[in-house]
């Protein structure tokens, strides 16, 4: 476990869903009917509730699935959260198809949602760094200033957690992350 800019980011090893904040994020895809990885945990931890009101997103504001970056909420179900945030990252294809600026626009986009709803603690998994093949390291220095850029500008949210599955991915966090610059 680890703080950077003044206590207001924590990174720590553990499992998202069991994080007592306002919001988790969930790295879903653009059809946001669950999946495997992070996607997967969330709708098995959090009840069918969350499925439903994807679906019904799905129906009402987008037919053709939700775009790479952007950020959409529903309610948490049985988490211990009150909103999932479910956003697009990019798949890594090489790094020549725009994918480190969509996936600065995941976390800020996911930011800016969260604000809307009034949260003031937002837990992050590591976006794209698992199926969606992103490259690790490139990832923590793309969050790290993404998140760094949001919190210069806003004050409402007060706490940001990364959440790593594994001590080898916190390192590779912590080492690489660009809070500090
Ligand atoms: N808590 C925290 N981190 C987790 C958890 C957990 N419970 N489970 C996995 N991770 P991935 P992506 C980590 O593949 O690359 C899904 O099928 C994992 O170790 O979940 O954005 C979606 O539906 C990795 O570091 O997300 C999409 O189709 C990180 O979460 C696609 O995968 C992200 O890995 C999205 O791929």
């Amino acid at each position: 476990m680890k703080e950077f800019m003044n206590g207001r980011v924590t990174v720590k090893i553990g499992d998202i869903t069991k994080e007592n904040v306002d919001a988790i994020v969930n790295a879903a895809n653009s059809g946001l009917m669950g999946g495997g990885g992070v996607d997967g945990a969330i709708h098995r931890a959090g009840g069918p509730k969350i499925l439903e009101e994807c679906k019904r997103l799905r129906q009402e504001q987008y037919p053709e699935g939700l775009n790479t970056g952007r950020a959409v909420s529903t309610t948490a179900g049985k988490l211990p959260a009150k909103y999932v945030i479910h956003t697009v990252g990019p798949v890594w294809q090489g790094g020549k198809f725009n994918e480190e600026k969509l996936l600065a626009n995941c976390y800020r986009n996911s930011l800016h949602v969260a604000n809307e709803k009034g949260c003031i603690s937002i837990a992050f998994p590591a976006i794209s760094t698992g199926v969606f093949r992103f490259p690790k390291e490139l990832a923590a220095s793309v969050a790290s200033k993404s998140v760094k850029e949001f919190l210069k500008r806003y004050d409402s949210i007060k706490s940001i957690i990364f959440v790593f599955f594994s001590s080898a991915d916190e390192n590779i966090f912590i080492s690489k992350n660009e809070f500090d610059k």
